[in-house]
């Protein structure tokens, strides 16, 4: 039988090391498309990489979603069955900082890739799947389903509300099969260092091995709906092998608060915490000394407050549920951490 081929964009990131991995396990071959950086940007999938003058099913591309025309020329050039967009500028507190490039990369380079499909005539030939984010829903009231009503909190989640529609757009214009995935939070061991777990678990390991002091958040009261990236990229593979194209909602239907996860990493580690204080003054004691504190700097100009997604559709058509609670992804984290830091 053919093999399938995939590109994705975004590859060198948290999803697309997971997605690549899963998709070459079911005997895809896959291009991922990656943008230029004066160092190495490519650790994530350095394991699963072969130099391509050797036999491989894993290839790498320059290409960058600003740039119209190394969208369209990989397209034509690859004729994948699957695209999977994965490309952004992914961290909510820096889209503030980088308001249009942000946009940029997360709206219209969306745009590029769906127009790319059209104008090459590729409408039937591929499908789409469009990484979209709870983050649409910001300031709308949890559990929050397909229905929900979207309500973005910064210029990342407003850019993702573009690209979801402009997918449903090309969907109903063009008969394109492009699926959303509104997925919620989903973290692994190789989650960019800058997002709350991974900053969290990171400064812990190394506190309790006394190689840091101290560790400085924001918010520790705004609520998450953490899941494993592992189950979520098998969701994204799910949503593309449907007969029809659809918006699913993919989460675990939990809700923790930032200090609770703090709470529950401590614990893993054996560490006794003890909270003191409030507001900006709050801090946490570990043998006496304060190891957390608050940092307003951390702060967004506008919070998403709570999330907790309600994945009743994604359970009933794609079969699909999450397959790691937040103890056993805090355990992963951990262990990786504590191994990877000799
Ligand atoms: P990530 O680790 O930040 O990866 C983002 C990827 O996009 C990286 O490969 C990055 O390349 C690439 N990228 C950034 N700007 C680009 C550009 N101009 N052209 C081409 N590629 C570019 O994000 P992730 O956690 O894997 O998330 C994957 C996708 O799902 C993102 O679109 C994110 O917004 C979305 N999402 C994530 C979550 C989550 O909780 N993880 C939840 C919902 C939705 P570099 O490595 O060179 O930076
Ligand atoms: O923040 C609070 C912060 O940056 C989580 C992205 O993958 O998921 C991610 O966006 C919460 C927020 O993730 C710090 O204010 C406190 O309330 O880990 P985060 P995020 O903003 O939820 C969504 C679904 C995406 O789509 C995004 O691409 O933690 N918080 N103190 C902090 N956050 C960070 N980063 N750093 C702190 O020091």
């Amino acid at each position: 039988m053919k093999k399938k081929i995939a590109i994705i964009y975004g590859i060198t990131g948290q999803d697309g090391a997971y997605l690549a991995r899963l998709l070459l396990n079911k005997k895809y071959i896959v291009h991922g498309i990656k943008r230029r950086s004066s160092s190495f940007n490519s650790q994530r999938i350095d394991g699963i990489y072969k130099d391509p003058h050797f036999k491989t099913n894993f290839f790498l591309h320059y290409g960058d979603l600003t740039d119209s025309l190394s969208i369209l020329k990989s397209i034509a050039k690859i004729k994948p069955d699957e695209i999977y967009n994965l490309g952004a500028q992914s961290h909510v507190q820096v889209s503030f900082d980088v308001p249009e490039y942000s946009a940029n990369v997360g709206a219209l380079g969306t745009l590029r890739i769906l127009d790319s499909i059209r104008s090459l005539g590729m409408e039937k030939k591929i499908k789409y799947y469009q990484a979209g984010t709870s983050e649409m829903f910001g300031a709308t009231k949890p559990p929050q389903n397909e229905k929900s009503q979207f309500y973005p909190r910064s210029p990342y989640a407003v850019s993702k509300l573009f690209a979801h529609w402009i997918t449903i757009n090309y969907r109903e214009a063009y008969n394109i099969f492009a699926c959303n995935g509104i997925l919620f939070n989903h973290e692994s061991p190789i989650r960019g260092e800058t997002f709350v777990t991974k900053k969290i678990i990171t400064a812990l390991c190394k506190i309790y091995n006394n190689k840091e002091k101290k560790l400085f958040l924001g918010n520790i009261y705004s609520k998450r709906d953490w899941g494993h990236a592992r189950d979520y990229v098998e969701a994204m593979w799910k949503m593309l092998q449907m007969n029809e194209p659809d918006d699913y909602v993919i989460a675990t239907g939990k809700q923790y608060t930032v200090k609770q996860f703090i709470n529950l990493t401590v614990n893993q580690l054996g560490m006794k915490i003890e909270w003191r204080g409030k507001g900006l003054r709050e801090k946490a004691y570990w043998n006496n000394k304060a190891i957390i504190e608050i940092d307003k700097k951390y702060f967004r100009p506008t919070e998403v407050e709570s999330l907790k997604g309600d994945f009743s559709k994604a359970r009933l058509k794609l079969n699909w549920k999450p397959k790691t609670d937040i103890n056993l992804l805090i355990k992963e984290m951990i262990r990786f951490e504590l191994k990877n830091d000799k």
